[in-house]
């Protein structure tokens, strides 16, 4: 229990203080989906707009300069807290989608042929999906995808089955959304680059819980978003490698990307305005930049051991419950989410439940893992999530909720039976 963080980091979060939904204290675990923000976060979005607001990188004005100076300051936060070498790898986008976007438009568009192959795998979010299928059907090149075994870890034996001279590109997620399971991202990068191909890492749900180096394992592309680590939606991160980005093409055209334009043609800019064009997400990156600092503070190791006490705990309840079926592996290779199943009853009926009676929060549906949920022969999972404002308390009332649920939809002569 010595690694949980401490209670009162509750009262820095207002929505989380004190609300009450439907008469029942809110209990927020669906932080895989968005996280909530700490006053800290709102008071710095709500100051740039008291005092410092005005578009960035345009004017001379003294508040476009300082909007620009919190909007370049932010960039230089993101490239310490991953420890990229250079600002100008850092490029914001609206989001993790966007940044796997970008990656497979500009990329690949410009390097994949008939033949070449992209690997991914089964347990990807739709954005690590749905943007190599559309580059793919642009490009001729094939995707292949890497298996999980029965347990909800990766073949690591079909990946290096998979992984060929054919292979351009790794695309893979550090945590599975779904499963938990968090991916051995280093022996990827390894092999990977040994058999000559980049790494793309989706990080989403592995940079707002734990350490990242983006120069070990060296990763090529990495990409995140802000509002899943106390930051504000429509901000996110693509890190790209400097010798990488310089040679893509500019993804998006427009204002700031260029560095001059004629009536018949333009050149771009430097990196990293190569990439960002039009007005950027300024006030969002600099909302971004609290959240680091809130992180920070706390320490992200320090996050990681919180979240791994609490997954421990509700692993340890969870798996005492009659019927249920837990997603992904033990323990030992999970970050701070558990997925599950029950037979008879829908996902969406228990998040229902645990919404209406017991002020729970979680997620219900396929999480954008479509495929994953079809491998695993279901059509949706219920999902509780972790972050570092949660207690052991929270996962009382989750398991409290779960059994009632199992109550509610027993049959009716085990109902009976259970009365008398
Ligand atoms: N997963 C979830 O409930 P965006 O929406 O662009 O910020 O992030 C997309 C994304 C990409 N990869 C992974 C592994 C993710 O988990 C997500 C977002 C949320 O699981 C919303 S679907």
């Amino acid at each position: 229990m010595s690694a949980l963080l401490p209670a009162a980091l509750r009262d820095d979060f207002p929505i989380l203080s004190g609300n009450v939904l439907d008469g029942h204290p809110l209990i927020f675990l669906d932080n895989a989906a968005s996280t909530q923000r700490p006053r800290q976060v709102i008071d710095a979005i709500r100051n740039v707009y008291e005092r410092d607001y005005a578009n960035v990188h345009r004017g001379i004005h003294t508040l476009s300069e300082r909007s620009t100076e919190l909007y370049e300051h932010a960039r230089e936060k993101v490239r310490a807290f991953i420890g990229a070498e250079h600002t100008r790898e850092v490029i914001f986008t609206s989001g993790t989608t966007a940044s796997i976007n970008l990656v497979a438009r500009s990329w690949g568009d410009a390097n994949l042929q008939p033949g070449d192959e992209v690997l991914t795998t089964v347990m990807e979010h739709h954005s690590n999906l749905v943007p190599w299928q559309q580059m793919a059907e642009r490009t001729g090149a094939v995707l292949r995808h890497v298996p999980i075994t029965s347990d909800g870890r990766l073949d690591m034996q079909a990946f290096e089955e998979l992984l060929t001279e054919r292979t351009k590109l790794v695309a893979v997620s550090s945590v599975s959304n779904t499963l938990g399971t968090i991916n051995p991202i280093d022996e990827i990068t390894a092999k990977a680059h040994a058999a000559g191909a980049l790494v793309l890492v989706d990080a989403a749900q592995s940079v707002p819980h734990m350490p990242i180096d983006v120069r070990a394992p060296d990763v090529d592309f990495l990409a995140f978003s802000g509002h899943k680590m106390l930051g504000p939606s429509g901000v996110g991160i693509l890190y790209g490698k400097e010798s990488l980005l310089d040679a893509m093409p500019p993804f998006l055209g427009g204002g700031s990307m260029i560095n001059e334009v004629r009536l018949d043609g333009f050149t771009p800019a430097e990196l990293p305005a190569k990439f960002e064009a039009g007005t950027p997400p300024i006030v969002p990156a600099i909302g971004m930049s609290a959240a680091i600092d809130y992180l920070n503070q706390i320490g992200i190791e320090a996050i990681h051991r919180h979240e791994q006490v609490l997954m421990q705990l509700a692993y340890d309840a969870l798996s005492q419950v009659e019927g249920i079926k837990i997603l992904g592996p033990t323990p030992k290779d999970r970050a701070g989410l558990i997925s599950f199943s029950f037979d008879r009853i829908h996902a969406h009926e228990f998040a229902q439940v645990l919404n209406d009676q017991f002020g729970v929060a979680v997620r219900a549906g396929h999480h954008c893992t479509q495929p994953l949920h079809a491998l695993l022969g279901i059509t949706a999972s219920t999902r509780a999530s972790f972050y570092l404002y949660n207690q052991p308390e929270d996962i009382d009332r989750l398991v409290e909720g779960i059994a009632a649920v199992q109550k509610m939809f027993a049959p009716r002569g085990r109902r009976r039976k259970r009365k008398q």
